[in-house]
């Protein structure tokens, strides 16, 4: 049995769930309340101790880190290969996976220094929040999410954000230039595991950090989008409520973050 710890709206968890839908597989959720901090019940804690989402448990292996899970959903079943076999497509998409590191961190800076930042100051006491940042358990990341919440979009993490968001975009554009999807015609593991970071942007209404210089960003996004595995993994956990809050919120962020991409 495959079981999924994840989180409605959390990138991370759109990606696995992402992956459970290309590979038509059948598993039971698990749901984690990131506001009210189920991510940090012991019992949860024993199976990630980073406090952090998505978590599967497959056959006994706890598997953590969203690529790495999306890698092993892909051996899973032989239904629709994600890692393509081809030796240079095999190893751009490894590239791919390792970068989802830096990308996930970008883009948890531009959300928290945006929507989260407003959602937080809308819900909490600055008591409230220090209290909530105090259970996070590695400093470094608690710094970040101070530094975020304090300066917005004049955080130097959304200046490094940008910097890793340029260069994906970069190299996202090159071969989708030639071909419909990241490492070729056939959709695959690249395609897979980006889609929920950009479709975060977009949802934030920042999709002019590829609209002008990357269109083709834009093109994928689309093709991504209407694929079934977006309804069922993205679009059936975020009410139309939310994703205009979602909208607005960024809106307003909008012209702070592209005076800083120009
Ligand atoms: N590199 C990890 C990052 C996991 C991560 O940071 N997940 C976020 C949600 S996307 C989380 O659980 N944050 C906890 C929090 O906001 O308290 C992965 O890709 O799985």
């Amino acid at each position: 049995m495959i079981e999924l710890y994840h989180a409605a709206s959390s990138v991370c968890s759109q990606k696995a769930r992402i992956a459970l839908a290309e590979k038509g597989l059948e598993w039971q959720s698990h749901m984690i309340d990131l506001g009210k901090g189920d991510q940090f019940a012991p019992a949860y804690l024993r199976l990630n101790p980073e406090a952090v989402v998505p978590t599967l448990i497959h056959d006994g292996l706890v598997i953590r880190e969203s690529s790495l899970l999306c890698e092993y959903v892909d051996r899973l079943s032989a239904t629709n290969p994600l890692m393509p076999r081809e030796t240079s497509a095999e190893f751009t998409t490894r590239l791919w996976l390792l970068r989802c590191i830096s990308i996930h961190e970008a883009i948890n800076s531009v959300s928290f220094a945006t929507l989260m930042r407003d959602r937080e100051r809308a819900a909490h006491t600055a008591q409230e929040t220090e209290a909530a940042l105090a259970r996070i358990p590695n400093p470094q990341v608690r710094a970040k999410r101070r530094d975020v919440f304090l300066n917005g979009p004049d955080s130097v993490y959304v200046q490094g954000a940008l910097h890793v968001l340029r260069r994906q975009f970069e190299d996202m554009a090159a071969p989708l230039a030639n071909s419909a999807w990241l490492t070729g015609a056939e959709y695959g593991l690249a395609d897979t595991v980006l889609l929920a970071y950009v479709d975060r942007l977009d949802r934030l209404g920042m999709a002019g950090l590829w609209q002008k210089k990357f269109p083709a960003v834009g093109t994928w996004l689309a093709a991504s989008q209407r694929r079934p595995s977006y309804a069922r993994a993205i679009t059936a956990y975020i009410s139309p409520e939310d994703a205009a809050a979602t909208r607005k919120i960024g809106a307003a962020y909008w012209p702070a973050i592209a005076a800083l991409w120009e």
